[in-house]
């Protein structure tokens, strides 16, 4: 999407701090890190958020979750534990409307907010 800024960062037109790339998702650190680890893990494809998901793209979320395990531990976050969150409209304060999923950790942290 012309538009996007997850879009813009996947293709390197919007530089960032890269985690990770395949040919399904990137990863990236947050501009606003809210822990000490927070990067965010989009699919390459872009859907607005989990409300536009189809059948077609349970691999695709799955690959999300199995990449964020991946980054966890490469990050050396995954034996004190971390904490994954999709925000899914604006109630939730998703400010981004391509799909992303933040991993949280380095920190204790509550169990919300
Ligand atoms: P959410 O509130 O769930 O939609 O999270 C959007 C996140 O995206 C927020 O934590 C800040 C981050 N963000 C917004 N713009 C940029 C950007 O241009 N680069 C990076 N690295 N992160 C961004």
């Amino acid at each position: 999407m012309s538009d996007c800024i997850f879009c813009k960062i996947i293709t390197g037109d919007i530089p960032s701090k890269h985690v990770y790339h395949d040919d399904q998702v990137t990863a990236f650190r947050d501009l606003n890190p809210a822990a000490p680890t927070h990067i965010l893990i989009v699919p390459n494809k872009h859907i607005d958020s989990i409300n536009t998901l189809t059948n077609e793209d349970e691999q695709l979320i799955g690959h999300l979750f199995t990449t964020a395990k991946q980054i966890a531990a490469q990050e050396g976050i995954a034996e004190n534990g971390y904490r994954l969150i999709i925000n899914t409209g604006a109630h939730a304060g998703q400010t981004v409307f391509h799909i992303h999923l933040h991993l949280l950790g380095g920190a204790p942290m509550r169990l919300m907010g």
